[in-house]
């Protein structure tokens, strides 16, 4: 069966645009199946703020089409690249279980997709259900190439929350009226800021708070006494983002495919990489009135950024008066770190019999790597460059700026070939300095491509402590192949001494991307049972540019199902 609509014009795409995005009828999904999709790589003429740009789309869809599939069934997707950039594909969360080749970041689990070639990627949901998200891994191109994945649970398993009545992917994103790529290109070659994003969008949408934009308004057309399960994704290049539905209240039940322990906002905050799933449940009359729903960042770095807010309409069917008074949520300030720390410290695991927080409690290797962004020497001939006293931005984790090797990490590691690819020997924490107090003398970063390598099975505690060396910053990071458990956050430095009696083991909140507070650190917990190569790295795509980033590889384990598997026979070549 494969799904999408490749033959659809780009007008009917937005003609249908709700219509598509509620998701109707689920139920009917079989159990523990092979679900097969086509994706086929396609540029697309797509207008919005009355720019219109050839973009790089699945299926032509933009936003991406949906994957929807039950905890269990396995997926065959087939990408077929038809641009003439190379392309690969993350599916998000997944936790790829032994199918590490399926995972998707280029120059890490595989070579990228070269025009006219394709790829089957193969693997199997197991143990989540929510939502989850796919996206281009290779440059700034998931711009454009993102969409849902909708995990429903197993056949006859029900939500552990009242029954949705409708379910609705809201997927926010970032327009840009230029080149993303061309965008990128320029900032690595100057070694300046990149160009920031022209709108905010929902579902591919800016809404009518941009100009030339009204006719691109995400619509929610609800019934009263209903609950909506909304599925929000945070697809977003390089902000976080503060969400809330005017006169409405959400209830948080998931976050990243993992049930939470349910609980009402009338406003929440998503980094991008993240998803919540929320219920919201209509007034029990029609009100005469429509409602915004909005988003805008939230900020806590030092650069120049796109502040604007993207809104979509939350309207009421059947309402009897024509013209009907507007309501707008109350956003917090863009900078709002004592809403941000709030709302996070009421994320816990749901913990239940059904749904356990697995939390390792007795940790075998502990690790701590600094973030944060840093200088490199310009190395531009006769000009200086754009970042800092006339040096080039640069990013990294303890200290180590990641350079991308020229073939995948997975492969070096599979055929024993990694002399010349990477080396083994990350260190397990950076020399001391005082991380979030007066930055050093010396900004400049080292660089390399340096692996942690783990045992099967290794209980990992990792502590990720934000330095303030160009200004302290959130960065949202990102674990491959895992989900951990946040047993921890502060501000300032992490105090080995002091601050680990404090770590919540019964109830911390499971998920596989996590803010790292600005000038404050996160300690997380994972069991290393997945073998392969797992990308880290800060889920601010210019960040991961700039080199905030590295790779686990996790061994092999004695049993037949503890092993990479061999490379599918069409998995890309370099
Ligand atoms: C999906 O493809 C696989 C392998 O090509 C095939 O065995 C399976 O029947 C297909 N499933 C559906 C639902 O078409
Ligand atoms: C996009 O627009 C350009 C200029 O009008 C046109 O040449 C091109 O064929 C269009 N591409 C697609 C995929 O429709
Ligand atoms: C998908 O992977 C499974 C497990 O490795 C394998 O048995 C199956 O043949 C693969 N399917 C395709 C179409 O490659
Ligand atoms: C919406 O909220 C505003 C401010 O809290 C209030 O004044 C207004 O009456 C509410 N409207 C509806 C229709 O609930
Ligand atoms: C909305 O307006 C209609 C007609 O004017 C009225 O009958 C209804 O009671 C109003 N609803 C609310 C919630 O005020
Ligand atoms: C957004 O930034 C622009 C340019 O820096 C500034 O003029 C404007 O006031 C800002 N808007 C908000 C809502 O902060
Ligand atoms: C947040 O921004 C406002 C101005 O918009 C400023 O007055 C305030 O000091 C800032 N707060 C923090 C914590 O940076
Ligand atoms: C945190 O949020 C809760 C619930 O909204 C509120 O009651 C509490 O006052 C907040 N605490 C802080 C420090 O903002
Ligand atoms: C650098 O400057 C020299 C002399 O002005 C010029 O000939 C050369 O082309 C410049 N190189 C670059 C890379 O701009
Ligand atoms: C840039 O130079 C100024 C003045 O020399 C200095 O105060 C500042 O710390 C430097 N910044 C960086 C990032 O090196
Ligand atoms: C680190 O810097 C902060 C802020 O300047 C300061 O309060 C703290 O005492 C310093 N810590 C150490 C261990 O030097
Ligand atoms: C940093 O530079 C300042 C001023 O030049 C100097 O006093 C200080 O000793 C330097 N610190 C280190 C650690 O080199
Ligand atoms: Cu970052």
């Amino acid at each position: 069966m494969t799904r999408g609509m490749t033959s659809f014009s780009l007008s009917k795409v937005f003609m249908f645009f709700s219509a598509i995005f509620l998701l109707h009828g689920l139920s009917p999904l079989n159990a523990s199946v092979t679900r097969n999709y086509t994706f086929k790589v396609a540029l697309q003429n797509v207008t919005r703020l009355c720019h219109t740009k050839s973009m790089v789309t699945v299926n032509g869809q933009f936003p991406g089409p949906r994957i929807v599939a039950r905890e269990g069934d396995r997926l065959l997707i087939k990408v077929i690249n038809q641009v003439p950039n190379n392309i690969s594909i993350h599916w998000h969360g997944i936790r790829q279980l032994q199918s590490g080749w399926a995972d998707g970041p280029a120059y890490v689990t595989q070579c990228p997709i070269q025009t006219g070639q394709s790829y089957v990627y193969n693997f199997t949901i197991v143990g989540q259900r929510g939502t989850l998200w796919w996206h281009a891994h290779v440059s700034w191109l998931r711009a454009s190439l993102y969409g849902p994945i909708i995990i429903l649970p197993m056949l006859g398993t029900p939500y552990p929350f009242v029954k949705p009545y409708k379910e609705v992917p809201i997927i926010f994103g970032e327009w840009f009226n230029g080149d993303t790529e061309a965008i990128i290109n320029q900032a690595l070659q100057t070694g300046g800021g990149p160009n920031v994003s022209d709108a905010y969008t929902i579902n591919g949408l800016p809404g009518p708070l941009y100009n030339c934009s009204a006719k691109d308004t995400f619509k929610l057309k609800v019934k009263p006494s209903k609950t909506y399960l909304l599925r929000l994704i945070n697809a977003a290049l390089n902000d976080e983002l503060f969400f809330s539905i005017a006169n409405h209240t959400l209830t948080i039940i998931d976050v990243d495919a993992v049930y939470v322990k349910p609980f009402e906002t009338q406003t929440l905050l998503i980094a991008p990489g993240q998803t919540t799933n929320v219920l919201l449940k209509t007034h029990s009359k029609i009100p005469n009135a429509t409602f915004y729903m909005m988003a805008r960042p939230y900020v806590t770095g030092q650069g120049t950024f796109d502040n604007s807010t993207v809104a979509g309409i939350l309207e009421y069917k059947d309402s009897h008066v024509k013209r009907l008074p507007l309501f707008k949520p109350t956003l917090p300030s863009l900078n709002d770190t004592s809403f941000a720390t709030n709302f996070t410290s009421r994320l816990r695991s749901l913990a239940s019999g059904k749904y356990p927080a697995n939390v390792p409690k007795k940790i075998d290797k502990r690790f701590f790597f600094t973030v944060g962004l840093g200088t490199s020497p310009c190395d531009l001939k006769n000009q200086t460059c754009q970042g800092p006293n006339g040096t080039k931005f640069a990013a990294s984790i303890s200290n180590i700026s990641f350079i991308q090797p020229k073939t995948a990490l997975l492969q070096a590691h599979f055929f024993g070939k990694s002399r010349g690819i990477y080396s083994p020997n990350f260190p397990y924490s950076p020399n001391w300095f005082n991380y979030t107090g007066n930055p050093p003398n010396n900004t400049m970063v080292t660089n390399g491509t340096k692996l942690m390598v783990l045992p099967f099975n290794t209980n990992v505690e990792l502590v990720l402590q934000d330095t303030s060396i160009l200004g302290a910053e959130s960065h949202p990071f990102h674990l491959h192949g895992f989900n951990f458990f946040v047993v921890g956050r502060g501000f300032g430095n992490f105090d080995m001494n002091k601050d680990p009696s404090k770590f919540n083991l019964v109830d911390p909140v499971e998920r596989n991307t996590v803010g790292v507070p600005s000038g404050g650190w996160v300690a997380i917990r994972f069991l290393a049972d997945n073998p392969g190569v797992w990308f880290m790295h800060c889920h601010l795509e210019i960040h991961t540019s700039w080199g905030l980033k590295m790779a686990w590889l996790v061994l092999d384990g004695k049993l037949p199902n503890q092993k990479l598997l061999p490379p599918p026979v069409d998995l890309p070549k370099c």
